[in-house]
C-alpha cells in the first residue's frame, strides 16, 4: 500500500493523526495587547482534525509587527491567550505549532514602538502595502539595522520560542518566507549590507542561521520547523540567484536538522509555476528530514506526492480557513466550502468561526 494524506506521521517526539497540515494563515483579529481573542480558541480548536495546525504569523516582539491586529507572543497576556488555543486543540487530540515572524521593512511607523521606522537590513523601502488602520497603506522606509542590534532580534527569536512552549505549542515554525525579515536577510535586492550579514550567500544566511541555532539550542530541534520560500515575489523582494541561496539555505538546514522544512512551491497563494522549471527536487535532495510542501494542492496532487514519497506533509490554506473539517472532506472527496474574501482580515466571528462542517451543512 502506498502512503496515504490519512496515515499518521512521526515528526519529531510527537505523533500527527494524518500528514494533512493547516498552513498559516493571517486573520488580524487578536485583541486588546495583541492578545489572541477568545473566538481564536472557537477557530484552532474547530480544526483540530488536522494533522498539525500552524498559527498564523506572530509576533517574537514589538517591533516584529506589520500589519494591524496581529498576535505576538512576547508578554504575558499573548502566552495566556495561546494556552487556551492549544489548550483547545488539544482537547481534541490535535497538534499545534506557533508560527514566528518579524515583518523587518514590511511595516509602518504607526506599528512600531515611539513611531520609528521599521527594521531592516539595509535601508531599502519595499514595493508593498501593509494594512493598517483599516485601510492599505505603502509601507514606511525601514532603517538599517546596526551589527551590535543583530544578536538581541535573534535572542527575541529564542525567547518567543520560550514562550511557545510555555504557552503548550508543540513546536514553532520560523517564518523565514514572503519577504519578511529573515527573507529580506536572504535575498541581494533587500540586503545590501558589507557587514558579516550581507554580499556573499553565506553572510546572508548567516541571520537564518543564528536564529536557527538559538531556537534549536532553547526548545531542541525536535521542536522546531521553518518555513521558506525559494521563489515567490511577495512583499517587493527580489535575488540574484535563488538557486544557489537556497542550496546553501537546505546545507545549513541539513545541519541543524530542524524537525521539519515547509517550503512554498511557486507564488504564495498564487501559480506554482510562478519561475517555469525551477527545481524544488534539487532542494528537497539536500534535505534529509520531514519535507511539507504547499501551495495550491488538490487532493489528487496532494495524494500523488505522499504516495510518490516526494513529501512527508502537505499544508493546505485557504481550504482550512473555509473548511473547519477539511480533513474530513479530503477522505470523503466531498467539495469545499466557498472562500469569502471580503472577511479574511480583521473582522469578527463572521466568516471565521461560522464556515459549516460537513455534517452541519447537509443538515
Ligand atoms: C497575508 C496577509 C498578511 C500577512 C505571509 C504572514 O504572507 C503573511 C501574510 C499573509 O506569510
Amino acid at each position: 500500500m502506498p502512503t496515504s494524506l490519512f496515515d499518521s506521521y512521526r515528526l519529531g517526539d510527537i505523533t500527527l493523526a494524518n500528514r494533512i497540515v493547516m498552513a498559516p494563515l493571517t486573520r488580524n483579529r487578536a485583541v486588546e495587547g495583541l492578545v489572541p481573542s477568545p473566538l481564536a480558541v472557537t477557530y484552532y480548536g474547530q480544526r483540530a482534525s488536522a494533522g498539525l495546525i500552524i498559527t498564523e504569523a506572530t509576533q517574537v516582539s514589538a517591533t516584529a509587527q506589520g500589519y494591524q491586529d496581529t498576535p505576538g507572543i512576547f508578554t504575558e497576556a499573548q502566552v495566556a491567550g495561546w494556552k487556551k488555543v492549544t489548550d483547545a486543540v488539544h482537547a481534541k487530540g490535535g497538534r499545534i505549532f506557533v508560527q514566528l515572524w518579524h515583518v523587518g521593512r514590511v511595516s509602518h511607523r504607526s506599528l512600531q514602538p515611539g513611531g520609528a521606522a521599521p527594521l531592516a537590513p539595509s535601508a531599502i523601502r519595499a514595493e508593498t502595502k501593509t494594512y493598517v488602520n483599516n485601510g492599505f497603506a505603502d509601507v514606511d522606509e525601514p532603517r538599517a539595522l546596526e551589527t551590535d542590534e543583530i544578536p538581541g532580534i535573534v535572542d527575541d527569536f529564542r525567547h518567543a520560542a520560550a514562550n511557545a512552549i510555555r504557552a503548550g505549542f508543540d513546536g514553532v515554525e520560523i517564518h523565514a518566507a514572503n519577504g519578511y525579515l529573515i527573507d529580506q536577510f536572504l535575498r541581494d535586492g533587500a540586503n545590501k549590507r558589507t557587514d558579516r550579514y550581507g554580499g556573499s550567500i553565506e553572510n546572508r544566511v548567516r541571520f537564518l542561521k543564528e536564529i536557527m541555532e538559538a531556537v534549536t539550542a532553547e526548545i531542541g530541534a525536535a521542536r522546531t520547523g521553518i518555513r521558506i520560500s525559494p521563489v515567490t515575489p511577495a512583499n517587493g523582494l527580489s535575488d540574484s540567484d535563488p538557486a544557489a541561496l537556497f542550496a546553501h539555505v537546505l546545507d545549513v538546514l541539513e545541519a541543524i536538522k530542524p524537525v521539519y522544512v515547509h517550503i512554498i512551491e511557486g507564488a504564495t497563494g498564487g501559480p506554482r509555476d510562478v519561475v517555469p522549471g525551477f527545481d524544488f527536487e534539487a532542494l528537497h535532495k539536500r534535505y534529509s528530514g520531514t519535507w511539507m510542501v504547499n501551495n495550491g494542492y488538490d487532493k489528487a496532487l496532494a495524494d500523488d506526492v505522499v504516495a510518490s514519497g516526494k513529501a512527508d506533509l502537505v499544508a493546505f490554506g485557504k481550504a482550512f480557513i473555509a473548511n473547519p473539517d477539511a480533513v474530513e472532506r479530503l477522505r470523503e472527496g466531498a467539495a469545499f466550502n466557498e472562500l469569502d474574501r471580503d472577511t479574511l482580515y480583521g473582522g469578527g466571528a463572521k466568516g471565521y468561526i461560522d464556515y459549516p462542517a460537513l455534517a452541519e451543512a447537509v443538515a
